[in-house]
């Protein structure tokens, strides 16, 4: 317990956020921190509860995929409480959050792959799973959950596919994984802040798209699209132009990068 409860003192202390981290829920090792996230906010935990895990067992990708999270990565989910007119931001939020804190901690230069990569040197180094619960035009809760390789020597892992890279991988040495949390927590409160005020999130987050103007292959519901993304609307969905001419908008999806 008292090893439980330092690690999340370390996280709060001095954060300096008004809501994101100021209440920590830490776990040596757990099945999901997004499945333990839901059941606080299900409860009505204050909003920027953290749920954070050294290790995941069954740490969830979306459509029931598998994110693998062992010692050395983040994963740790937020839990917010917004209106249902900003739940479209929230992965633009998460997924700013992420490059801006990458390259403060490290000086790597991260990209983000429409939906919801983070890519170092074209390598998926972070995933993000926005799960909410919504009733009428009501917001029960939203999480945000966010997986890093941080320290991972990505040999002793080959269940992580080669599509993958770690900070550590990248840099050639290991990071402060605190740092990174930290950074996190209050850049993602930040993020979420502005959101009223205007659409620099937005904005901010289709420059940082490494997949516009690229020619991809769009799955959703199991058809698959080939064209140039073209744009990303401001809920979050990719337009993409078809060789006919036609431009199709695709709310939710996985889209591979062709040359
Ligand atoms: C994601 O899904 O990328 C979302 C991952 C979200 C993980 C966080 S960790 C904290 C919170 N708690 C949870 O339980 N989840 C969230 P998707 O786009 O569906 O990508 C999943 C795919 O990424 C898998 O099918 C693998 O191919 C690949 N993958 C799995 N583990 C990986 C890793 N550590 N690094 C890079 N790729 C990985």
């Amino acid at each position: 317990m008292r090893k439980n409860s330092l690690a999340a003192a370390a996280i709060t202390d001095n954060l300096g956020t008004r809501f994101v981290g100021q209440k920590v829920i830490y776990y040596p090792t757990l099945t999901s921190t997004n499945d333990v996230a839901k059941r606080q906010a299900q409860q009505g935990v204050v909003e920027g509860t953290v749920v954070i895990a050294e290790e995941q067992t069954a740490g969830k990708g979306r459509i029931k995929r598998l994110w693998l999270s062992p010692k050395g990565s983040i994963a740790l989910s937020v839990v917010l409480y917004p209106s249902l007119a900003y739940l479209p931001s929230l992965i633009m939020v998460a997924s700013l959050a992420v490059v801006h804190c990458i390259e403060k901690v490290t000086g790597l230069r991260a990209q983000i792959k429409w939906p919801n990569d983070v890519l170092i040197n074209g390598k998926k180094v972070c995933g993000i799973l926005i799960e909410s619960d919504v009733r009428g035009n009501r917001v029960d809760y939203a999480i945000i959950g966010i997986g890093v390789n941080v320290n991972l020597r990505l040999s002793d892992f080959p269940e992580i596919p080669p599509t993958a890279t770690s900070l550590s991988h990248e840099l050639r040495r290991d990071v402060s994984r605190l740092d990174m949390i930290r950074c996190l927590l209050a850049e993602i409160e930040r993020l979420y802040l502005i959101l009223p005020s205007g659409d620099s999130v937005y904005q901010e987050w289709r420059h940082n798209l490494v997949t516009l103007g690229r020619r991809v292959q769009a799955s959703s519901d199991e058809t698959t699209y080939t064209g140039v993304a073209e744009s990303v609307a401001s809920d979050g969905s990719l337009l993409l132009r078809q060789s006919d001419g036609s431009l199709i908008k695709i709310v939710a999806g996985d889209v591979t990068l062709r040359n």
